[in-house]
């Protein structure tokens, strides 16, 4: 039965039929399936196609806006249940955003959304946002770890931006720095002197752990 609905879920999103996508997340909530597996293996799966229609040049950009959009009107529904609802002691402050010149946001509030339901006190910073801007939260929120996304290979490079303004804002020693994001790699993020990566929003919550010293 889940199977079914994981492909129900992501044929809603390459179709970008955003009513569909609703009643379905719905639907997936009210049979008790895990919200986490419908993001991954129903809506993820959707979105990563339609990036192949889009890359063959079968999809132009309104059909990539509108299977995004699809894929929050029910990504807006699953998230508040992976949350869990519980009270728990606050593993680390982390201030997450998508880096200058991005605007993907799907991803990071994912991430986002994993390490809140996971004891992180969670500051989601939004897209586009600079260097400084990061520095800015930073402080404002005691922030201990930053998490920096990046989707395309000309952004990718903010990432870099981000730890130099921080080494440069005597920040470098308090704060640890998680990059992600589909071209993002294990090998770039050493080359940029990131204290870790992750490859997707499960193994954000352990890298997260790490980097806070807390046991996962
Ligand atoms: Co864009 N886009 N897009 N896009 N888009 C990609 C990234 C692309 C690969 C599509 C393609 O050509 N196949 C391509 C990039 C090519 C490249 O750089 N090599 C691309 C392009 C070219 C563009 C535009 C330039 C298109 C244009 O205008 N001609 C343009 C750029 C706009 C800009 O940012 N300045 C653009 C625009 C858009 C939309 C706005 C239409 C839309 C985003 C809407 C939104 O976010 N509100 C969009 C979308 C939807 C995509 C694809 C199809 C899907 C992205 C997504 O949401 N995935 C994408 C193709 C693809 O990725 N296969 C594509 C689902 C999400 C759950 O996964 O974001 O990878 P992801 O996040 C994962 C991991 O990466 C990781 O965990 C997440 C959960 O598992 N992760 C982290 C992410 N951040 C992390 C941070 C961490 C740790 C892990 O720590 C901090």
């Amino acid at each position: 039965m889940s199977e079914e609905m994981y492909k129900k879920l992501a044929q809603a999103v390459i179709d970008g039929e955003a009513d569909d996508a609703e009643a379905l997340a719905r639907q997936a909530l009210d049979q008790g399936l895990d919200p986490l597996a419908c993001i991954t293996n129903g809506l993820t799966k959707g979105i990563q196609q339609v990036g192949e229609l889009f890359a063959s040049g079968e999809y132009y950009l309104p059909e990539l806006i509108i299977s995004a959009d699809t894929m929050k009107v029910a990504m807006d529904i699953l998230e508040p249940a992976l949350a869990g609802g519980q009270e728990r002691e606050v593993v680390g402050r982390v201030v997450i955003g998508t880096v200058e010149g991005d605007l993907h946001e799907i991803g990071k509030t994912l991430v986002g959304t994993m390490l809140s339901a996971n004891g992180f006190q969670v500051t989601d910073i939004g897209v586009d946002k600079t260097a400084a801007e990061f520095i800015e939260a930073v402080k404002e929120n005691n922030a201990t770890i930053v998490g920096a996304s990046a989707l395309l290979t000309t952004t990718m490079l903010q990432q870099k931006k981000i730890i130099e303004a921080l080494d440069e804002a005597g920040l470098k020693n308090q704060v640890k720095v998680m990059v992600g994001g589909a071209p993002v790699t294990q090998s770039y993020a050493d080359q940029i002197g990131a204290d870790g990566y992750a490859e997707d929003a499960i193994s954000a919550v352990d890298i997260a752990y790490r980097l806070a010293d807390a046991p996962a």
